[in-house]
């Protein structure tokens, strides 16, 4: 999507830090790489200029050698930060708000709307949609057919022409929802008659927010349009689709951002799946090949399943939380990736806090536990307390399992530590999965983790 000018920066940023020296000729070709880069994005002449300036102005300043390279490379990365919107803005979903979507024909509100339905629906929201686009005959059905295939709720009605009547129709049993999605009709412009009715629909409806849908293939004519339904209609910001599919993608993102609108949503793709909350600084890492934290994050929010965590939860706090419990959660970890990802993932807990060797071998770990669990009878593995108090049953594991019975206790250890931790995590929240933990939990377990750990 955002390919080329990835390329480019990332070479850019190369060329400096590998550079000997930082003199004119290598600024000049830098300046070069990065406008052809920056305008083959569809980014606004003005701020190519205005970016070709500061960094030529970093490198004519006194600091010397690394430092001065490290400031243009920092220089680079801010400027096209700020570019892009610099802090990420979300919106607060809580229960019984709305989401209406407008924008004009074939910007993508309806294929938006499930996605949105299907993002906050994993999320553990009880989400539905309600089709209120009344003029493209096959309105109603897109959004059927979306709803069916991706197991979403969607109300419409087929036969009525009048938005505000099918709303008054399905009022009631939309009180019944946490957050309700609401598809509207498009036009070819920002007429008055788009205007009218969406005024309409709002004064009706009352949606806690209104998100203006632009395809990223207008490039910088999203400027002119987000300002055009900032005035007309007060959106809350916008939602831009079709990045995958154009080289544009770079003029709508900094075009909206030059106007008041905030950016709370992209769409990269046909999928449902295709939709993440937009976030200029990991989306500038990505784009810079440096990772993406956040991105990370929230697929493990997604690979932990709620519904078994919520079981989960239930039974510890019965005070239940067995073997087959406790390798579930290790699964867990396992689909997101290596263990040692994982930490580098959780922000502020570089590899260098914990404790050397923890890491090592996790994995392999693991797999002589999956054998160890294997060989456990079930009352074993319901309370595996009995199992420490009979060194008989370490013993039979352990041959059972070809371990060592040193590899039967570390996951004894290992068990008692996580079934601690989850009681502890009281706040924790299982529909945000490993998000549901606030930074300083997750410090405090690592540390816990660390010092209890030496396996
Ligand atoms: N490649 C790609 N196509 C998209 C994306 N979002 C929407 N589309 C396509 O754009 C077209 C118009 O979308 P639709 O939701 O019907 O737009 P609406 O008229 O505003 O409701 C459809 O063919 C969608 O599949 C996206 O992020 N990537
Ligand atoms: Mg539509």
């Amino acid at each position: 999507m955002f390919g080329k000018l990835g390329e480019a920066l990332k070479k850019a940023t190369d060329k400096i830090a590998s550079a000997l020296f930082v003199n004119k000729a290598l600024i000049d070709s830098i300046v070069k790489d990065l406008q052809r880069a920056l305008i083959e994005a569809d980014v606004n002449i003005s701020l190519v200029k205005e970016i070709s300036e500061s960094i030529r102005k970093a490198a004519e300043s006194r600091v010397q050698g690394v430092e001065k390279k490290e400031h243009i490379i920092k220089l680079l990365h801010d400027k096209i930060l700020e570019m892009i919107g610099g802090e990420k803005k979300e919106l607060e979903i809580k229960p019984g708000k709305k989401i209406m979507l407008l924008g004009l024909y074939g910007s993508g509100k309806t294929s938006t709307s499930a996605k949105l339905a299907n993002y906050y629906s994993k999320r553990g929201f009880k989400t539905c949609m309600l089709g209120l686009d009344v003029h493209r005959p096959a309105a109603a059905d897109q959004l059927e057919q979306l709803a069916i295939k991706n197991n979403l709720q969607a109300f419409i009605d087929k036969k009525e022409k009048n938005p505000i009547k099918i709303y008054e129709k399905y009022e009631k049993q939309l009180k019944d929802y946490d957050l309700v999605i609401v598809d509207t009709a498009g036009r070819h412009t920002l007429d008055s008659g788009l205007i009218d009715e969406i005024k309409l629909l709002g004064k009706k409806i009352k949606p806690d927010y209104i998100l203006l849908v632009l395809p990223a293939d207008i490039g910088q004519a999203a400027k002119t349009q987000a300002e055009q339904f900032q005035q007309a209609l007060n959106i809350s910001g916008v939602i831009i689709t079709r990045m995958d599919s154009t080289a544009k993608g770079g003029g709508a993102l900094t075009a909206c951002n030059e106007t008041r609108a905030s950016i709370f949503f992209i769409t990269t793709g046909e999928h449902i799946q295709d939709i993440e909350a937009f976030n200029p600084k990991s989306f500038i890492s990505r784009i810079l090949g440096l990772g993406d934290l956040q991105a990370l994050l929230e697929k493990v929010s997604l690979v932990v399943d709620k519904d078994k965590i919520e079981e989960q939860q239930e039974k510890l706090k019965q005070g239940k939380f067995t073997m087959d419990d406790f390798y579930e959660q290790l699964k867990s970890i396992d689909n997101i990736g290596t263990f040692d990802k994982l930490m580098e993932m959780i922000p502020g807990l570089g590899k260098a806090k914990i404790p050397e060797g923890m890491l090592q071998g996790q994995e392999e770990k693991m797999k002589k536990w999956k054998f160890a669990i294997q060989s456990m009878t079930k009352e074993e593995k319901d309370s595996p307390e009995i199992i420490e108090k009979q060194t008989s049953r370490i013993a039979r594991i352990a041959k059972g399992s070809g371990l060592a019975t040193s590899d039967v206790r570390a996951l004894l250890k290992q068990y008692s530590l996580l079934k601690d931790m989850l009681k502890s995590g009281q706040d924790f929240d299982p529909s945000k999965g490993m998000q549901g933990f606030s930074q300083k939990q997750l410090q405090k377990m690592a540390k816990k983790f660390g010092k209890k750990m030496r396996l």
